[in-house]
C-alpha cells in the first residue's frame, strides 16, 4: 500500500498539538516494534520523535542494528533504501512521504552510468584501472552496480577513507553523483584540480577527449545539491567584514570556492561536534541545511555560540521537508492497526550487490 494524499490531507485539519499527541501515542503503542530515525535535516516538529538521530552513515548503522520490525525513516528515499538493504529480511522500512526524494541523486541514473561506463571502456580497461564510488545520496541500484564492479560507497563522514581505500585498489575513480563532494575530498588528499575532469552526462564521451580521460585520477560526475550550491564566497567576505573573528563551517557538497574560504569543512555530524566542542563566545558561519543550522543556533545559543547560516535567504532542502508531522502520524497510525504504508522494498539481486558495496564502506569506515 503507498500513500493516499487524501487519507494524509485530512490529517493536516487537526491542531499541531493533537497531530503531536497521538504521534507520541501511536509510538508507545508500537514499542519496541518500532525505530524512527531522524536525519539531521529534519524539521523540527518530526525530528523531536527521532529515536536516533544523525548523519546517513549513523543511520545505517543502527538500521543494520536494529531489532524492531518497523523502521520509519524520517529522510529521504535513498535513506530508506540502504535501511531495506542493510536490515534482515523481515524487517520493514517506511518512508513516511514517497515524495521526499533527493535532486542530486536523480542526477545521476543506472542508465547513464553504464554508458559512460561503455563510453570509458573504449579508452581505459575500466574494471582494472577504475573504482566507482556512489555517494550513499544515490538509487540503489547505482549502489549495486558499484558492487558489480569492485567498487563502494561513501558518506561525506568517510570519503576520505573510501578515496584511499579505493586508490589503493586501481589507479582512477569514477564519482557520482556530487561532483563537490569527490573534487574537495581530492583536492584535500593532495591531488591537484588538473588531475580531475568533470564528467558531463549529457555529452558523448563526457564532453571530455581521449587524452583527458587518461590524464585523470579522478572523473567526477556533473551532479550537485541544489541546497549546498546556493552558498557563495561572496557571502562568507561580507560576514567576515562585518564579524572578523567568524569562523566558517561548511558541508563539502558546497563548491570548492566555499570549501576553500572555510575554516573546516566536513559532515553534519563532524559541523555539530566540532561546534559542540568549541569555546563559548565562538561565532559560526555555517554552509548547510537549515533545518540543522536553526536546531545548532538553539541549542547552543544558551552556551554563548552564535551560530549563523550562509545564505541570506531560505535555502533548505525541500524534500526532507516532505516529512511533516502528518506523514509520519498517517504511517504510525497505520502500523498501529497493523497496516505497512509506504514500504521501500529493494529487489532482491539489486539488494544483494548494494550490500556489497555498503559492506565495503562499513568495514572501513571511521
Ligand atoms: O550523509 C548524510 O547524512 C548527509 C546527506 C549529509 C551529511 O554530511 O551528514
Ligand atoms: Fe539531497 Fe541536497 Fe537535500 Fe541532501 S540537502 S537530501 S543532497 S537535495
Amino acid at each position: 500500500m503507498s500513500a493516499n494524499p487524501l487519507e494524509i490531507q485530512s490529517l493536516t485539519g487537526l491542531g499541531e498539538a493533537e497531530i503531536q499527541q497521538r504521534i507520541v501515542a501511536a509510538k508507545q503503542a508500537l514499542g519496541e516494534r518500532l525505530i524512527i530515525l531522524g536525519h539531521h535535516y529534519q524539521r523540527e516538529e518530526v525530528f523531536r520523535h527521532a529515536d536516533v538521530s544523525g548523519d546517513s552513515l549513523k543511520l545505517s548503522r543502527r538500521a543494520a542494528d536494529s531489532d524492531a520490525e518497523y523502521i520509519v525513516f524520517c529522510g529521504v528515499h535513498f535513506m530508506a533504501e540502504v535501511a531495506d538493504i542493510v536490515s534482515r529480511p523481515e524487517q520493514i522500512a517506511i518512508l513516511p512521504d514517497l515524495a521526499a526524494g533527493c535532486s542530486m541523486a536523480d542526477m545521476a541514473n543506472l542508465a547513464n552510468v553504464e554508458r559512460a561506463w561503455r563510453e570509458l571502456s573504449q579508452v581505459l580497461a575500466v574494471d582494472e584501472q577504475i573504482t566507482p564510488v556512489t555517494y550513499i545520496n544515490s538509487a540503489a541500484d547505482l549502489k549495486a552496480f558499484c558492487g558489480r564492479h569492485g567498487g563502494i560507497v561513501c558518506t561525506s563522514t568517510n570519503a576520505r577513507h573510501v578515496l584511499d581505500w579505493s586508490f589503493g585498489r586501481r589507479e582512477k575513480v569514477l564519482f557520482f553523483p556530487d561532483q563537490h563532494l569527490g573534487r574537495n575530498t581530492a583536492f584535500n588528499m593532495g591531488i591537484p584540480l588538473q588531475d580531475m575532469v568533470v564528467w558531463d552526462f549529457d555529452q558523448p564521451m563526457g564532453g571530455l577527449t581521449r587524452e583527458q580521460i587518461r590524464g585523470a585520477k579522478m572523473i567526477l560526475w556533473k551532479g550537485f545539491c541544489s541546497v549546498h550550491q546556493m552558498f557563495k564566497p561572496a557571502f562568507i567576505d561580507q560576514f567576515k567584514a562585518r564579524h572578523p573573528e567568524t569562523k566558517v563551517i561548511s558541508h563539502p557538497e558546497s563548491s570548492f570556492e566555499v570549501c576553500q574560504k572555510s575554516d573546516h569543512v566536513g559532515s553534519t555530524e563532524y559541523i555539530i561536534n566540532t561546534i559542540r566542542d568549541s569555546e563559548p563566545g565562538t561565532r559560526w558561519l555555517v554552509g548547510t541545511e537549515l533545518n540543522l543550522v536553526n536546531r545548532l543556533h538553539e541549542q547552543f545559543k544558551h552556551e554563548g555560540k552564535f551560530v549563523h547560516f550562509m545564505s541570506g535567504t531560505v535555502c533548505m532542502c525541500s524534500t526532507m521537508f516532505r516529512i511533516g508531522p502528518e506523514a509520519l502520524l498517517w504511517s504510525l497510525e497505520n502500523l498501529v492497526q497493523d497496516k505497512v504504508v509506504n514500504q521501500i522494498k529493494v529487489p532482491e539481486t539489486e539488494a544483494g550487490q548494494a550490500l556489497l558495496a555498503l559492506n565495503r564502506m562499513l568495514e572501513i569506515s571511521p
